[in-house]
């Protein structure tokens, strides 16, 4: 097997395709998790180098993957797909109907169990991500899974998690996430809440769990969109919530009310350090695993790491999905992980810019503060061809939008501390003015590409042009 696909049985079966690519590194030699996984991992990310595995990490009973889905090909490999300029039609086409999960009895990820005093998170991840981290973070690329106390529906998400004791996590799901809404429903009836937070699962756990959806939507039925059939579920041993199957390790225990610990800092998505925060606590009273187990893991920081990839990429794929719906002539979407959306439409009366512009900051659930709209003929995945289109058809008095004090991203390094949680929005309408030519009679200036010339020239020298690639 060495194609890529959607329907990936597990984590191994996705490492073992990469393995046959050429795409996966083993350190057998043992490291120092205190700075030698950070910088392996740091160097890989760099270079756009191949996932990583180290089999022997000093202080630790399991190996551990990094970088799994830290490259274009490797995110785009995991759905199956080739190309971002095709990427967010077919998210849309897969996801149109949400895919309900099959419910196994009996599953991989329940092989091996640890209770009680047998749990030391140390022993299965002890990792410093980041120099200046404030501790252990086991908790990168692990999912937390949660249920609506009313309703029922499953919410997975990734939030970040520092060791605070032997089976002790903080928890960093800020208020505007879905995981920290349902707790915020349980703490409401002093109860605690029922979690299972999992690792080392197929690749399409990973990315379904770092997209921002609307609120109730069960993120493993995008899952089974993606991939094209249902994900297989089990329930848990000791509390009532479904986790994936196959996954690696499952971590079994709940968050108690009215009760918070400091926790952090940490190195971020953004590329900067977070403050140390007063996080609610995960308890683990259950460890489920498979048979010789792999942790996955995940350093952070901007593109190109793994949070560029899976946040940026299936949020994008979300908001084009939403923008679309609401404003007509939207072609296609672009952004990375932080907080610039480029928006591609086919303009078609004055102000449909700006009406992209407040659909991205009303509908997008405080993704973006940055939105840069452009004509048809802009590649927007190109970013010299997006520069072009702001230094050639913007004038600023006219083009700029600045919308203050929105509610925003938590950790813009933009906004110190005391006005955290605020954004202002700027809205760029790169489009050229054709509507103001028009106005006055004339016709807005012609762009120099000869597209005829072009292809008359391939009919009848493309084969002899010997540099270009096929
Ligand atoms: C490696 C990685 C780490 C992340 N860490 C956090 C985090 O600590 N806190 C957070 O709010 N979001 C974090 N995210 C982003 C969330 O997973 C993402 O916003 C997701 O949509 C949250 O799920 P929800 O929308 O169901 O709340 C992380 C994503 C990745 C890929
Ligand atoms: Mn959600």
């Amino acid at each position: 097997m060495s194609k890529a696909k959607a329907n990936w049985y597990d984590m191994r079966e996705f490492l073992e395709y990469l393995d046959k690519k050429g795409d996966l590194h083993r350190i057998g030699d043992e490291v120092d998790p205190d700075w030698e996984i950070n910088g392996i991992t740091r160097i890989g990310l760099q270079e756009h180098g191949p996932a990583i595995q180290f089999d022997r990490i000093k202080g630790c009973d399991y190996p551990m993957v990094t970088n799994l889905l830290g490259t274009d090909r490797r995110f785009l490999a995991a759905l199956g797909m080739e190309h971002w300029s095709t990427f967010n039609d077919e998210w849309c086409r897969r996801t149109a109907v949400p895919v309900k999960p099959r419910i196994v009895s009996s599953a991989p990820c329940q092989e091996v169990v640890l209770e009680g005093d047998e749990i030391d998170l140390d022993r299965i991840c002890n990792t410093i991500w980041h120099q200046y981290d404030g501790g252990r973070f086991p908790g990168t690329l692990s999912v937390s899974i949660t249920k609506d106390r009313e309703t029922g529906v499953h919410n997975a998400g990734i939030y970040r998690m520092g060791t605070l004791g032997k089976n002790k996590l903080g928890w960093g799901a800020p208020e505007y996430t879905h995981g920290r809404q349902h707790y915020i429903q349980y703490e409401r009836h002093g109860e605690p809440m029922p979690m299972a937070v999992v690792t080392g699962y197929d690749p399409t756990v990973f990315i379904v769990a770092s997209t921002r959806t609307p609120p109730n939507v069960d993120e493993f039925e995008i899952a089974g969109g993606l991939r094209g059939e249902p994900l297989d579920m089990v329930k848990c041993q000791s509390v009532d919530i479904f986790v994936p199957a196959t996954c690696e390790f499952v971590f079994e225990g709940f968050v108690r009310p009215a009760h918070r610990e400091i926790e952090g800092g940490f190195g971020e998505y953004t590329g900067y350090y977070g403050e140390a925060r007063s996080n609610p606590v995960f308890e683990v009273t259950r460890v489920t695993m498979r048979k010789n187990p792999i942790y996955l893991g995940a350093r952070e920081q901007w593109y190109p790491s793994e949070s560029a990839f899976a946040v940026g990429k299936s949020s994008q794929a979300v908001a084009y999905q939403t923008i679309k719906a609401l404003v007509p002539g939207v072609l296609d979407l672009r952004c990375d992980v932080t907080y610039e959306a480029i928006v591609k439409i086919d303009k078609l009366f004055p102000g449909h810019a700006q009406q992209v512009m407040d659909a991205v900051w009303g509908a997008t659930y405080a993704r973006y503060k940055h939105v840069i709209v452009v004509d048809k003929d802009i590649d927007i995945w190109d970013y010299d061809s997006v520069h072009w289109a702001l230094s050639t058809r913007v004038r600023a008095d006219r083009d700029v939008n600045i919308l203050p004090r929105r509610a925003g991203q938590w950790l813009d390094p933009a906004v110190s501390l005391r006005e955290k949680g605020w954004q202002t929005g700027l809205g760029i309408d790169a489009t050229m003015c054709t509507e103001e030519y028009e106005f006055w009679g004339e016709k807005a200036p012609r762009t120099v590409d000869d597209p005829q010339i072009v292809d008359r020239t391939l009919a009848k020298w493309g084969s002899k042009l010997t540099w270009r690639k096929r």
